[in-house]
């Protein structure tokens, strides 16, 4: 057994089987043993952004880590927004990363760069193998750094020479370190707070906006009459009928302040401090009003679940107590594509267990109201900010969730990042509809020049905002990825077209010409 093939059977016997790939020379040897070796399902990928962005979105339905196999520093560097995006989800991603033989570094040639230093400012854990029978143990270790809470990602740096180096070793995965659960007096200053008569706000982030954690806080909104909310971004996100329903803090600042103004006290369970996403100028960074005290009840990387059921607990929450969401659909849409009519077909028709993947940007902000009466699905948006995520993202999760439809929401300025998603998800036939919102313009930014005081645009800026010259042709770029795609520019046919993407097994565009 060589180097390669040890790390192949400790990625297995740790439960890694999926590897989201773009291989070059140095990982032959790797590439060669996940063909010797069954178990894992190999995705190729065309470019590294949709390696990671996929991974992530595997990460987020499954709890676990895919593996990715990316081609020394530059192969890294292309996946790093989209790894920068996956760290900012908590996702455990385990990443292997060729190297050239450790005894060739010294030459300098053409693909030598310092991975390293390209892998840590997204990485929890980098180790590079020093010989064949430490790249089992290493890829263990990297296993166990990338479930430990909240979910991180780990870099393995393969060395050729290690990968083809003989007597190699099956790494043992470590013992994954065990939540930090909440300490039972700020579970029971917390509930006072809730029992009190301050205004108060649960807010929830990580892992607690799904499940039972969920269902939790439905139940001590029940029992203390206090208001449930989500951070703006979440990596995964449960609502639709029969769940609570929860509403998130607003992108844009003046809403968000708005929003928060009436509380008193604001608990954070999983999530961070509320925060605008940029700084403006005369406009706060904090999004809570003056006096509000914040008060973390759990970090991401504790017993988020568990302290929700203590503090359900503490309050004297009941169970079937919570004010679930009723199935409520907006009627299907006729007439010309607004925001409101796109909103409307989305929520009219958004099919059960649905997962959606919202990289939507300006068109999407009716979304969230129009289907949060749909029937019960799960919502992933970009917690990093760093856009391009949507396309691979909805495909690590199809890969993830065969059994689900994933309904890809995509604005066309972040679709153009990683468009080459599509062609992995016409190759794997994975089960995507995507809707690409054709508004062919950075549309936000046209907002965000005037938001932070830069001016009234000129051409120039004006040019640098649009995407219609050349307008892109989002029907004939998936058709040439293999994947079946329409153009509509009307409510009716946008319907018609979102029920044959539904009943498609299989990939399926729609170009929404806004
Ligand atoms: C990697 C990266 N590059 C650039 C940006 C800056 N940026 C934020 S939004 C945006 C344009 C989004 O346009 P589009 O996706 O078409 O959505 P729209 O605003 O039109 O709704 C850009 C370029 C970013 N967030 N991330």
């Amino acid at each position: 057994m060589n180097g390669a093939e040890s790390l192949v059977h400790t990625l297995l016997q740790g439960g890694v089987d999926v590897c989201f790939t773009n291989p070059g020379t140095s990982e032959m040897h790797f590439v060669a043993a996940l063909d010797k070796i069954d178990g894992m399902r190999c995705v190729l990928c065309l470019f590294e952004g949709v390696v990671s962005g996929a991974a992530d979105g595997y990460a987020r339905m499954t709890g676990k880590p895919a593996a990715t196999l990316l081609h020394l520093g530059p192969g890294l560097g292309n996946a790093l927004a989209n790894l920068h995006n996956a760290k900012k989800a908590r996702s455990p991603v385990v990443n292997v990363v060729g190297e050239h033989a450790t005894y060739h570094i010294q030459y300098n040639t053409p693909l030598t760069s310092d991975i390293a230093g390209i892998a840590g400012p997204v990485s929890a854990w980098v180790k590079a193998s020093q010989d064949a029978q430490s790249v089992g143990p290493d890829g263990a270790e990297a296993i166990a750094a990338a479930r430990t809470a909240p979910g991180q990602i780990a870099t393995l740096i393969l060395p050729a020479n290690t990968a083809w180096g003989e007597d190699g070793v099956i790494g043992t995965v470590p013992a994954v370190p065990e939540r930090e659960s909440v300490d039972a007096n700020e579970i029971d200053a917390a509930a006072e707070i809730l029992k009190g008569d301050k205004r108060t706000l649960l807010l929830l982030g990580a892992g607690a906006v799904f499940e039972e954690p969920l269902e939790h806080a439905g139940m001590i909104a029940a029992a203390t009459g206090c208001d449930v909310m989500a951070e703006g971004m979440n990596s995964r996100l449960q609502r639709g009928a029969g769940r609570l329903a929860v509403n998130r803090i607003p992108y844009p600042v003046p809403q968000a302040l708005e929003v928060l103004k009436p509380y008193e006290r604001i608990l954070l369970v999983g999530a961070g401090r509320p925060a605008a996403f940029f700084a403006y100028p005369n406009s706060p960074s904090l999004l809570a009003p003056e006096g509000c005290e914040v008060i973390t009840l759990a970090a991401p990387e504790q017993d988020c679940a568990g302290a929700m059921a203590a503090l359900a607990d503490a309050v004297g929450a009941k169970p079937n107590t919570a004010a679930l969401q009723p199935l409520a659909r907006p009627d299907r849409p006729t007439g010309p594509i607004t925001l409101e009519s796109i909103a409307a077909a989305i929520g009219a028709l958004l099919p059960e267990n649905a997962v959606v993947v919202d990289e939507s940007i300006t068109t999407g902000r009716n979304f969230y109201p129009t289907t949060a009466g749909a029937p019960p699905h799960d919502w992933l948006q970009n917690r990093g900010g760093s856009i391009g995520l949507g396309l691979p993202m909805a495909t690590g999760a199809a890969v993830a969730c065969p059994d689900r439809k994933v309904i890809c929401l995509e604005s066309d300025g972040s679709g153009m990042y990683n468009p080459q998603a599509l062609w992995t998800q016409a190759r794997e036939n994975l089960d995507v509809t995507t809707l690409v919102f054709a508004n062919r313009a950075y549309n936000i930014l046209k907002g965000e020049l005037a938001n932070v005081g830069a001016g009234n645009p000129g051409p120039r800026a004006h040019d640098m905002l649009t995407l219609d010259r050349p307008a892109f042709d989002w029907v004939s770029l998936a058709k040439g990825f293999g994947i079946e795609a329409e153009l509509v520019d009307n409510a009716d046919d946008l319907c018609r077209a979102f029920e044959r993407g539904i009943a498609v097994d299989g990939p399926y565009l729609i170009e929404v010409l806004i």
